[in-house]
């Protein structure tokens, strides 16, 4: 398996990969606003809809089956945590959209999760291959605490971009707040910029 590593990311958007205010952490936190949901893979299913050219719907065995990269990325932590070298296996944002076909009206993107959580990124933030719909940690099924079957990963923003329990990617022709957004978390999670709260 080749891991690609794009820690590098950073240099795009300041001049040192840890950004400021944070800590370097060798654990890997959970943070959850409740319980882990429960899924049952035979009945689990991933969608996306909203502005496309077509709905798609997997399961699990047909998700985990797209094609799929290895990357090493950092993550980091809106309270003040990352953890660097974290090794993600899924589907990249953009091929998952060149599955569906963005209609040039869709502006915006609202992930949804098994525990209702939800939250917004504009597509042009999400359009880059580091984001990823990930199914893998270090080789590894990811742990349900961390967001097991599928969650998303946003190397560029804080972390509560990153739905866990993914399963469900909406198109949006206008932009729309998540459920960290509406309760005072930035919208655009910037961590170079120390964007934390809004
Ligand atoms: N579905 C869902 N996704 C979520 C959350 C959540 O409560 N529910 N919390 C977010 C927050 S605030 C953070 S910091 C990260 C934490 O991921 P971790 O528990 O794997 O460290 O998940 C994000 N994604
Ligand atoms: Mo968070």
């Amino acid at each position: 398996m080749s891991v690609e590593d794009v820690t590098d990311l950073y240099e795009e958007f300041g001049d040192d990969r840890l950004p400021p205010g944070q800590r370097k952490t060798s654990k890997f936190p959970v943070l959850s606003k409740g319980d882990t949901p429960t899924w049952d893979r035979d009945d689990w299913t991933f969608t996306a809809g909203g502005a496309v050219e077509t709905d798609l719907e997997f399961s699990y065995d047909e998700f985990t089956s797209l094609d799929s990269v290895t990357q090493r990325q950092d993550f980091h932590c809106v309270t003040g945590w990352s953890k660097l070298d974290c090794e993600f296996t899924g589907v990249t944002f953009p091929h998952l959209a060149d599955l569906a076909g963005v209609r040039d009206d869709a502006v915006h993107v609202m992930f949804h999760a098994l525990d209702g959580y939800t939250t917004n990124l504009p597509v042009e933030d999400c359009m880059r291959d580091e984001v990823l719909f990930t199914w893998a940690f270090d080789d590894e099924p990811l742990a349900p605490e961390h967001g097991g079957p599928l969650r998303v990963v946003t190397p560029h923003k804080y972390a509560y971009k990153g739905a866990k329990w993914v399963d469900g990617v909406e198109f949006l022709t206008e932009p729309e707040r998540g459920y960290w957004e509406k309760r005072g978390y930035s919208n655009t999670a910037d961590p170079w910029a120390e964007d934390r709260y809004s």
